[in-house]
């Protein structure tokens, strides 16, 4: 391929986002939009289908919403079907749907844990098995697994996330290794702590109106000194799923202000 900067536009592509009716899955949406990308994208139910239709709408893009458990195999199959059938073959998936429990490990039920490992890990397993055909028969495809910073470190209370997000990261290694013959590059965005209601509860202002402990926590371990915005993990999204990345296989680019390369700030 002969770089130039459309290497990185999407025009013409069919994108699925999972979980993409909200949060970092609608705001990755839009990026593939705006880069070129016809929109797809997924939620667990009805209801939140048709509110993320109505983001869509309220921020002037055309996307297509399609409601079913990422981690039901039979429901994944008919809604990839309907998707080839109404916009065509997909060319790109962002298996971004999934859920957190944060429960200490001694509390935490194995039907809690398997809960999670389900959708974070057998989810983007089932989705990618889904779209795998119709990119092989393309000739190309784009996988993008949202992984997180608990794809390689541990952490009190999110045993069952950081078990699955770090197979994830596996996951994406075993993609790439069975079908980067095919032209089909797989990697992982490990978006360090980000400002979304998810992480919400960690941010919350106390009674007292201090600041939470955790907040301090993250932004002493952060060398950009602050949480990242949804708005960081646009251009990596975008890149991965371009030309623009067609030898890059099997990584995954952490987009976390740099945490993961200290060990945090030395003590005063
Ligand atoms: P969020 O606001 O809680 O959104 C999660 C999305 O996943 C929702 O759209 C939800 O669908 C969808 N989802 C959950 N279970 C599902 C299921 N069984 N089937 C289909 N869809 C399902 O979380 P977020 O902060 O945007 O996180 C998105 C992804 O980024 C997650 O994989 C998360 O682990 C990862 N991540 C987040 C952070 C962070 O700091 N926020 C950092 C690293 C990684 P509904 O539309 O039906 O609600
Ligand atoms: C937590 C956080 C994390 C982040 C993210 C980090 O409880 O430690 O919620 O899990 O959401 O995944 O990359």
């Amino acid at each position: 391929m002969t770089f130039s900067m459309a290497s990185f536009r999407l025009d013409g592509k069919v994108a699925l986002v999972t979980g993409g009716a909200h949060g970092i899955g609608f705001e990755l949406a839009t990026a593939l939009h705006e880069a070129g990308a016809k929109i797809a994208f997924n939620s667990s139910s009805e209801r939140s289908r048709e509110k993320g239709l109505a983001n869509f709408e309220a921020a002037g893009i055309e996307a297509f919403g399609y409601a079913c458990d990422v981690s039901d195999e039979v429901a994944v199959a008919k809604m990839i079907q309907k998707i080839n059938e109404e916009l065509g073959n997909i060319d790109i998936l962002i298996n971004n749907a999934g859920i957190i429990k944060r429960i200490p490990m001694l509390e935490m039920s194995a039907q809690d844990f398997r809960q999670v490992v389900d959708v974070d890990l057998t989810g983007p397993f089932i989705v990618a098995k889904a779209v795998l055909p119709g990119m092989i028969a393309k000739g190309q495809g784009k996988i993008i697994n949202i992984c997180s910073m608990m794809s390689e470190l541990g952490r009190e209370t999110v045993a069952g996330y950081a078990a699955a997000k770090g197979g994830l990261k596996m996951l994406t290694k075993n993609i790439c290794a069975e079908f980067g013959g095919a032209n089909i590059q797989c990697n992982g965005i490990g978006p360090g702590y980000i400002a979304t209601p998810q992480t919400a509860p960690l941010r919350k202002t106390q009674a007292d109106g201090s600041r939470h402990p955790f907040d301090a926590f993250i932004r002493d371990r952060t060398p950009a000194d602050r949480w990242g915005e949804t708005d960081d993990l646009k251009g990596p999204a975008v890149f991965l799923a371009s030309n623009a990345s067609d030898f890059v296989n099997g990584h995954v680019l952490y987009v976390d202000g740099g945490i993961l390369s200290t060990l945090g700030k030395q003590p005063e």
